[in-house]
């Protein structure tokens, strides 16, 4: 099969399935690179984190990485990923295939996970970034080989071809972080299936997907790590809140061109949002864990 054919082939099972699988995104020695700023960044080495202090010089990265589920928006803490890792070539390759010509980023996010972390529930990404043209995709890059047993991705194939929002609603479960899951969706009971990949893999999955991670159940002392950045067609204004952490915008222009023209380029970008330590809110009995809010 040519080049052109494969294209067609990836673009074809991304639109019906709602995500593909990419071997080799990233070489090993990116990886390798990734974690060694992953435990940086974990350190308080690099830019401010909200959430993280600096760490005695004295631990190890183990001992460091231990701590931690999600960074979020990593890359305005890290020159290495804002400026190697969200444009990397090989991704914006794909993207250009699969969203289009002009693709920008406005999200970042590094999991960690250790052994014993909760995973994620049933969501959609949309439902926390909405574009007005459907073209948001999560770029999922496994740091680590991600198994059933370690917490990796679980998808419902084709879920997102509805181009429906399900409501959410509280899981109850101590499995997953943050407080809500989709619930009214064609079939709740739709245990999906699981994606697991080698590491240096992408996995891109449309912003409609339905999708989840289970826990890390792994041997303590191990991690599922993996950088997930989001994009969409620079064609599309991203009318986000930041989820309701800056006032209701009609265009959130804190984004990375990836590849191709911005036609908004006349607005400029802003620098509004940074990087946190996400909350993990497992603490179902506290009585000021917010079920309502969670970023992706
Ligand atoms: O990596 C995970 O555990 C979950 C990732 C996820 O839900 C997402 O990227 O939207």
């Amino acid at each position: 099969m040519g080049a052109a054919h494969r294209w067609v082939k990836t673009k074809t099972d991304y639109d019906r399935n709602g995500f593909v699988v990419i071997p080799d995104m990233l070489s090993q020695e990116d990886c390798d690179r990734l974690l060694v700023e992953a435990a940086e960044i974990g350190r308080g080495n690099r830019g401010a984190v909200r959430g993280i202090a600096k760490l005695p010089d004295n631990l190890d990265d183990t001992e460091v990485l231990s701590r931690y589920l999600t960074v979020q928006f990593p890359h305005k803490a890290s020159e290495l990923i804002r400026d190697e890792f969200i444009a990397h070539p090989a991704i914006a390759k794909v993207l250009s295939h699969l969203i289009g010509p002009n693709v920008k980023c406005m999200q970042s996010m590094l999991f960690i996970k250790p052994s014993g972390k909760p995973g994620q529930a049933w969501h959609q990404d949309e439902h926390f970034i909405p574009t007005r043209d459907r073209s948001l995709a999560g770029v999922w890059l496994a740091l680590d080989d991600a198994t059933i047993e370690n917490g990796c991705l679980w998808v419902r194939p084709g879920s997102h071809a509805d181009g429906v929002i399900y409501d959410t609603a509280p899981h109850g479960s101590a499995d997953f972080d943050s407080g809500n899951h989709l619930t009214g969706t064609p079939d709740d009971a739709d245990m999906g299936i699981p994606v697991e990949v080698k590491r240096g893999t992408a996995v891109i999955f449309n912003g409609y997907l339905h999708h989840r991670s289970l826990p890390n159940r792994a041997p303590a002392g191990t991690f599922r790590r993996a950088l997930v950045n989001h994009y969409m067609s620079a064609n599309s204004m991203l009318p986000w809140d930041w989820d309701g952490r800056i006032s209701p915008t009609r265009d959130m222009r804190d984004i990375v061109m990836v590849c191709g023209d911005d036609p908004y380029s006349w607005k400029g970008v802003d620098d509004i949002t940074y990087a946190f330590l996400r909350a993990e809110t497992t603490d179902l009995d506290d009585p000021n864990h917010d079920t309502t809010k969670k970023i992706f």
